[in-house]
């Protein structure tokens, strides 16, 4: 393969709803550039893009796929991303490192959810965009309405550069107002016949060409005058106009193709190469401590890890772009966040599964590297001695959880190893063996995230594996000050166990005062690993209780806090004063005093009237208007409060407090309700008391365990 320099490479991702034709335009542009000699179909699982066996089983993309397509004298890097929100950390790790957004839509559904979901992003990413309205040939396309709807949701800077002359079926014919000319495509597709505007055509096709240059002439004041003087323009002298007003996402120039058709996307591909921005067009991006790096060939190496894949028949590799510098093969290179030194191994270009080697990557170019050790996504590689760090892709936080539970005894340790690469994969699929829940927990973005990481473990990793709920992370605390007295004492034999403690068990805030008539001897303050504070106050007088058991008190009653007397959940926020005992002069020891304090705790929190907390979360629904009003009256049923409503466009924000509960089941619940419409984001605020009827049952079955397990 040739060497790409900066000049030709271009960046592309693939992005829109579900269904809208993403995977088959990709593989129409490969077949148009020559790299495949047949066209596959998303149905029969033949595409090059969606090569898993789990994007054949559901006929549709889960993983982001870098693929590319050589066209003219350039290089066109693509990222064909799912649609679906589930995956959308595939869309946020492609839109870091592509210079130009592809938005497909469908011409038959119009602007959809996934459309507008991704469109945010690619706003907070501040992407060029290119939309592309698929399907014309469908009986139902639409296109008008669907550039209608494009400019309702995203502005006047969409902007027509093509239209389908007879959209449905028959559809053969677009015509282009940039060029001013119609593509008449054969029916198998391929190569068009450029032939004038028809007659009928010209005085439509005439308005839109005008409306395209006056929205390009506003960034380039010769381009008006130029026009004025010749009375047309063609697309190299509006090129510069172009690239500009795209980069500062001014237009939004509108296509269309029938991908199916393999119609459409060599013109696209022209565009591509002629127009969008170049990555030394792009601005110069910024390093985490604000240093600027262009895309310079012969400057420092600097490359970012964007992507990483480990599969049985491609191999595990590590995806990057070149941000500056030229990659070579047998290149040493500084990993910044791991402190590591690699050596690049050989250097990939890829199509899905099939990857040619090649000797160097030029800045602004994609590639891949057989993947190594010590380098995961997120990380910034660069030359000796040239210390700098690309900012890293910021996740999403997960919205659901499940516990993962192996089927089979023993694959525990394989079971780990699993999941730590589905996370080295996909990072919004996050992993935690919690100690506290005595679960593994896998969390992720939906229920069919998680649902693929299943299908993955099991079938990637020959893993046998079960979901279960994962618990609630519950706290326990109290609301009154009981005092209470435990006499500890055993008689067998020879030398007995004898110790009696005297605590006071109090609720504890920041700033209450000292136990009332008692006198401190001493504070200790235990802040805990779980949230909230243990104090401990002696408060022994005239020595009735040695010194030296004090701890072992401590430790009594802390054993307790781990597992709290309502549900064995942790306790948080507890004052204990030890204030009174008795001791043997043979018989006592510390063994004695941690059980008497143990249980003397246990017995005072039991009647200090004890509550149980709840995480909750803030969670955000973002609903089109028409849904808000199933929202709202479906949220009392979760136990949710709501904060507060907003609008945003076509959109309601709806702001509510949600215990985790209830949150495990919401993202199932939103997308029945809305018909996958509306989304939700939820973040961890603070712990809440649980209403007395749920913390009642919790402790009725947390007891039935108790007895069952003794
Ligand atoms: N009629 C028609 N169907 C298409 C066209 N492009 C894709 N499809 C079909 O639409 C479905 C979804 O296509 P796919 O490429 O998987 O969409 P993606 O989810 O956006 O990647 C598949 O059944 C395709 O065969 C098109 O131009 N016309
Ligand atoms: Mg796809």
């Amino acid at each position: 393969m040739k060497n790409y320099d900066a000049h030709h490479i271009r960046n592309i991702a693939l992005l829109g709803h579900a269904g809208s034709g993403k995977t088959t335009i990709a593989e129409a542009m490969l077949f148009e550039s020559g790299e495949i000699s047949r066209r596959g179909a998303v149905e029969d699982g033949s595409t090059v893009s969606d090569y898993h066996e789990i994007e054949h089983e559901r006929s549709g993309s889960v993983f982001g796929t870098p693929l590319f397509a050589e066209w003219r004298d350039y290089k066109i890097n693509i990222i064909d991303t799912p649609g679906y929100v589930d995956y959308v950390g595939e869309v946020i790790s492609a839109l870091r490192v592509v210079d130009t957004g592809i938005m497909v839509l469908n011409a038959h559904h119009g602007v959809e959810v996934g459309t507008e979901t991704i469109w945010k992003y690619t706003k907070e990413f501040n992407t060029p965009i290119i939309l592309v309205v698929n399907k014309v040939d469908h009986d139902q396309s639409n296109f008008w309405r669907t550039v209608e709807q494009a400019k309702d949701r995203f502005g006047r800077e969409v902007t027509v550069v093509q239209y389908p002359m007879n959209e449905g079926n028959g559809f053969n014919t677009i015509i282009d107002v940039l060029k001013m000319t119609a593509y008449v495509f054969p029916p198998s597709g391929g190569k068009p016949e450029k032939q004038p505007i028809p007659e009928s055509e010209q005085e439509r096709a005439k308005q839109l060409h005008n409306e395209l240059i006056e929205i390009v002439a506003e960034n380039d004041e010769n381009l008006m005058d130029h026009y004025l003087e010749k009375g047309e323009l063609d697309e190299d002298e509006m090129r510069h106009g172009l690239t500009t007003t795209l980069i500062k996402r001014q237009i939004f120039p509108v296509f269309c193709t029938s991908a199916r058709n393999d119609m459409g996307t060599g013109r696209l591909m022209t565009f591509i190469d002629n127009v969008i921005p170049a990555p030394v067009e792009m601005p110069p991006i910024a390093t985490v401590s604000g240093a600027e790096l262009s895309a310079d060939p012969n400057g420092k190496t600097c490359l970012f890890v964007f992507k990483s894949i480990s599969e049985p028949n491609v191999g595990d590799m590590s995806f990057f772009r070149v941000y500056s510098g030229t990659v070579k093969h047998g290149m040493d290179v500084v990993n910044e966040q791991t402190g590591v030194t690699e050596r690049l191994g050989q250097l990939f270009v890829v199509n899905g599964k099939n990857r040619s080697e090649v000797s160097e990557l030029q800045a602004g170019d994609i590639g891949a590297v057989v993947k190594l050790k010590n380098t995961h996504v997120n990380n910034t590689l660069h030359d000796k001695g040239f210390n700098l760090v690309l900012p890293a892709i910021e996740f999403p936080a997960p919205k659901v959880r499940a516990s993962v539970v192996s089927n089979r005894k023993g694959d525990e340790d394989k079971l780990g190893l699993a999941l730590h690469s589905l996370h080295e994969e996909d990072p919004t699929l996050v992993i935690e063996h919690s100690q506290e829940l005595k679960q593994v927990i896998l969390y992720g973005q939906g229920e069919m995230h998680l649902q693929t990481a299943k299908h993955r473990l099991e079938h990637r990793h020959k893993l046998d594996v079960h979901f279960e709920s994962a618990r609630v992370p519950f706290r326990e605390s109290i609301r009154k000050t009981v005092n209470s007295m435990y006499r500890h004492k055993k008689q067998s034999g020879g030398a007995g166990q004898f110790a009696e403690v005297h605590m006071r068990v109090e609720p504890f805030s920041e700033g209450m005062p000292a136990p009332e008539g008692l006198t401190v001897r001493g504070t200790e303050e235990h802040p805990l690993p779980w949230g909230g504070k243990l104090v401990f106050i002696n408060s022994i007088v005239g020595g009735v209780i040695d010194q030296r058991f004090l701890p072992a008190i401590l430790k009594g009653v802390m054993e307790r806090m781990h597992e709290g007397p309502v549900t064995g959940s942790y306790v948080r926020d507890i004052r204990v004063t030890v204030f009174d005992g008795k001791m043997h002069a043979v018989d006592s020891n510390e063994a004695a005093f941690k059980t008497a304090g143990r249980m003397a705790f246990r017995d005072a929190f039991i009647q200090a009237d004890p509550y149980l907390l709840e995480p909750i979360y803030h969670v955000q629904i973002i609903t089109p208007e028409e849904q808000v009003g199933e929202i709202m009256s479906d949220l009392p049923l979760r136990r949710a409060e709501i904060v507060g409503i907003d609008a945003d466009g076509h959109y309601q924000i709806v702001r509510t407090r949600m215990p985790l509960a209830e949150l495990d089941r919401y993202s199932t619940v939103l997308r029945s309700l809305t018909a996958g419409r509306a989304t939700f984001s939820a973040e961890f605020t603070e712990y809440a008391p649980v209403p007395g009827n749920i913390q009642h049952d919790l402790h009725q079955e947390y007891l039935k365990h108790q007895s069952e397990e003794e």
